[in-house]
């Protein structure tokens, strides 16, 4: 049987060990710039970037004391398994939505993936109070008036499959921002909104510093909440197996008893054969007895 002991010890331990920082976790659907962002962020390229799915795993960067850039493998259709990436949102302070926007609108994985990372904070408010969906690649759409219908159009789809309204939005541009930054160009650095979305996490830092005692005690909650679930699930599984091997149990006997009666018949039917054999054998007995004493009689 799983240590489910020792994995909820870890966890605990995993949740004491994030007292004192500031976990800021990307997600959103793979190829959409989260890691792109974290690293527009950074101003440095240490999270894997590329057009095909890449980062498949957690990767944690320091950005400033005690605050970490924590970059999740985009969720997908075609992996069933997004548990690492939702480990991963539990973990956060804030959440960074990540959306590409010469995609259109957000599409039926994005709407799923925010409905289930909100599941894991406290409540909607909260949630809304610490999401920013950030949209990417934004340079095309910016100098058409397409920004502001597809901007509309991706927050009446949260309100509605979501329900949820009054979060942050940046829309960005991390190419315009590489661009910037290589070629000393400010202006590209201003379009990119790249500098809007830094201030707004970093002015926020100390607020959702100040959270964490809180965040510990939902956290440690809803381990707690999942500890026992999964032990009442286990506890269902040995029951469910105890039960079947009951039932083998009682079958087998059943079929013990019914053949042990069967021998009994056959063993009473036998004795009472037997038992009439040995009387015939008697009377044969008896009447070889009378017969020998009657040629005795008849010749001596
Ligand atoms: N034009 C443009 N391209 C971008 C922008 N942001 C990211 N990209 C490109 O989009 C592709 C995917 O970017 P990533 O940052 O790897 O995307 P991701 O969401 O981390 O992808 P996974 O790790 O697979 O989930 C890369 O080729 C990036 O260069 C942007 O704002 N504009
Ligand atoms: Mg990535």
């Amino acid at each position: 049987m799983k240590d489910y002991v020792k994995a909820f010890q870890d966890k605990i331990a995993a949740i004491d060990a994030d007292a004192d920082k500031v976990n800021i976790i990307n997600a959103g659907v793979m190829n959409h710039g989260k890691s792109s962002l974290f690293n527009s962020l950074l101003d440095k390229n240490v999270f894997p970037e590329e057009d095909i799915r890449t980062t498949v795993k957690t990767q944690v960067e320091q950005w400033t004391d005690n605050v970490y850039l924590i970059d999740t493998p985009g969720l997908s259709a075609e992996i069933v398994d997004d548990k690492v990436a939702y480990e991963a949102y539990r973990r956060a302070n804030v959440i960074v939505f990540v959306h590409r926007v010469d995609t259109g609108e957000l599409h039926k994985n994005g709407i799923d993936g925010l409905n289930k990372i909100k599941s894991l904070f406290p409540d909607e408010k909260f949630f809304v109070n610490h999401l920013c969906l950030v949209l990417t690649s934004i340079e095309e759409q910016n100098a058409s008036k397409n920004l502001k219908t597809i901007i509309g159009k991706i927050r009446a789809d949260i309100k509605n499959y979501c329900g949820l309204s009054g979060f942050k939005i940046f829309p960005v541009s991390n190419a315009l921002y590489k661009q910037g930054v290589e070629e000393h160009e400010d202006f590209f650095i201003e379009q990119s909104g790249i500098i809007e979305l830094r201030d707004y996490l970093q002015k926020n830092i100390s607020t959702w510093r100040a959270e964490n005692k809180a965040i510990r005690q939902d956290r440690l909650a809803r381990e707690k909440d999942d500890f026992l679930a999964q032990l009442n699930k286990e506890r269902s599984n040995v029951q469910a197996r105890i039960q079947s091997k009951t039932e083998q149990i009682q079958q087998r006997q059943k079929i013990f008893l019914q053949k042990l009666e069967e021998a009994v018949s056959f063993y009473n039917a036998d004795k009472s054969e037997y038992e009439y054999q040995d009387s015939v054998l008697d009377d044969l007995n008896d009447e070889f007895v009378s017969l020998t004493q009657r040629w005795q009689n008849e010749h001596y």
